[in-house]
């Protein structure tokens, strides 16, 4: 067999035919977006519609520019540059087809910590027009209680004293925004990704907030001048493995050190409000709606909480994948019980969508047999997951009389699993999260008091005080842990 080229600039020309590849001179395509937080999800996302663009030949400023902020992106960081910032998205449809593609739109990368003033000089950069953003749920530094900017994080001590050299995105932002004021350049605006209701005005909030400890007059200018439109986004990403690499090397002969898997399906519906201007994204399956919140809502409450109500109990189980979860009658019946149950009663109607479609849709989609999305993505963060998922579904239920059994299930086998850190059969499970010692220290204390985890108030809020959720999630608690067999009381819960 030949040997696999390696993936760059000057070996696309070798690739194998039924390889998509740029066909746009990337020499000449500029950085008209900064994006911070490349992972699999811009790569297979925001970069993938960019690139669909840049093959039109008339859009070739918008190029992205990749910034890294933690030294976990060093890698991502290493890996792009060795390949000239080229990448191979591997699109893998149900019925095992592939289609490859090579996406050519990212064209520089810049980590923050070598150095803070060359990434917010690109940010202050005229050519720059968006700084998009995927920094997780948790990346938004909110205080729980209040909503507002957390400014007791040491992190963002630091920024305050020391605007020049920033850690955190929002010292970055704040400081290129700055920077664009004072050579009276227009702000760039400020794109969030990340699934979150309202992620625009989340961002707001905060780089406002954030901004306002250092300089109040900078803080009004933001408010006033920098557009951050709403988003909700979508395609499921799972973690690149190692068999996908090899995949690559041996059925295509590429040699891509860090490709990106994803499903056929793919949404970015945008509040069309931009600061400098946007690329002309609706040509390429992009919507731009004036409200987004409809389907954000659904997005959230449907795709992002399912995943949770099969990944946490999935794990418990002993279930490695999504598809391995949708394949067991009890938890399918489980998820679309959940939707229909717990879900749809509170979700405010989506214009043009049909919402049975849509959930049908979401168990097909989480059932893709290619997609091996492993249950350890899912759980990993849930601290900062599930109270944007799932919370408002319980809280809504909760005032309107409404069913909360499944949802006490999940919470019920999420703290199973961060007290014992094991699924059904005892092998380890990771807790993945930043509040890792909490969770796992308020769940070991279910043994003396049942409600112990609930009383994580950046997570639960003040759901402990409600007697008709704890009365049912202590219920649920002493079941799971006599037998953690958590298809049995999935099943139960439905029924009863
Ligand atoms: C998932 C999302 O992380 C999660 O819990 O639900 O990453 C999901 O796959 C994407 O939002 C799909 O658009």
């Amino acid at each position: 067999m030949k040997s696999p080229i390696s993936l760059g600039q000057k070996s696309l020309s070798q690739l194998p035919d039924d390889v998509c590849r740029p066909t746009y001179d990337r020499s000449q395509v500029t950085t008209g977006i900064v994006h911070v937080g490349v992972g699999g999800f811009h790569r297979s996302h925001e970069a993938f519609y960019t690139d669909l663009l840049l093959e039109s030949g008339e859009a070739l400023e918008w190029g992205i520019c990749g910034v890294g902020l933690r030294e976990a992106d060093r890698r991502m960081a290493t890996i792009l540059k060795q390949q000239d910032y080229l990448y191979t998205l591997i699109i893998k449809h149900p019925d095992g087809g592939l289609e490859t593609k090579v996406i050519g739109s990212i064209v520089d990368f810049l980590m923050g910590s070598d150095d803070p003033a060359a990434v917010i000089d690109r940010m202050a950069d005229p050519g720059t027009k968006i700084v998009s953003l995927t920094i997780t749920e948790g990346g938004y530094n909110v205080d729980p209680a209040t909503g507002e900017f957390d400014a007791s994080n040491a992190d963002a001590r630091h920024d305050i004293e020391h605007p020049e050299q920033p850690r955190l995105v929002f010292g970055f932002l704040t400081a290129a925004l700055q920077k664009r004021r004072e050579q009276g350049l227009p702000p760039f605006t400020v794109q969030s990704c990340d699934n979150i209701q309202h992620n625009g005005d989340l961002t707001r909030t905060m780089l406002v907030g954030f901004a306002r400890l250092q300089n109040s007059d900078l803080a009004d200018w933001i408010e006033r001048e920098v557009c951050f439109p709403n988003a909700m986004v979508d395609r499921i990403t799972p973690v690149t493995t190692e068999s996908d690499i090899e995949l690559l090397r041996t059925k295509f002969g590429i040699e891509d050190r860090w490709p990106v898997v994803c499903e056929p399906f793919c949404q970015w519906v945008v509040e069309d409000r931009f600061s400098a201007g946007r690329p002309d994204w609706q040509n390429v399956g992009v919507q731009f709606v004036p409200n987004v919140t409809p389907y954000e809502e659904m997005k959230l409450r449907l795709l992002n909480a399912g995943h949770s109500m099969l990944g946490i109990p999935g794990a418990v189980y002993g279930y490695r994948t999504i598809d391995e979860c949708v394949r067991d009658d009890v938890f399918r019946r489980f998820l679309r019980q959940f939707f229909d149950v717990e879900v749809t009663p509170v979700l405010d109607p989506v214009e043009g969508i049909d919402l049975d479609e849509y959930k049908a849709s979401l168990i097909e989609r989480f059932g893709n047999p290619s997609i091996r999305d492993d249950v350890s993505r899912i759980c990993l963060g849930s601290s900062s997951k599930l109270p944007v998922f799932l919370m408002p579904t319980i809280r809504e239920n909760l005032a309107s009389g409404g069913s909360i059994r499944l949802a006490a299930l999940v919470i019920a086998a999420w703290c199973y699993y961060s007290d014992r850190q094991a699924n059904r059969h005892g092998e380890p499970l990771a807790i993945n999260d930043e509040l890792k010692d909490e969770l796992h220290a308020a769940a070991q204390g279910t043994r003396d008091d049942r409600l112990s985890f609930l009383r994580i108030e950046s997570v639960f809020g003040d759901l402990v005080n409600n007697e008709q959720f704890t009365k049912t999630y202590a219920g649920m608690v002493d079941r799971i842990y006599q037998s953690p067999n958590m298809r049995r009381h999935m099943q139960d819960a439905m029924d009863g």
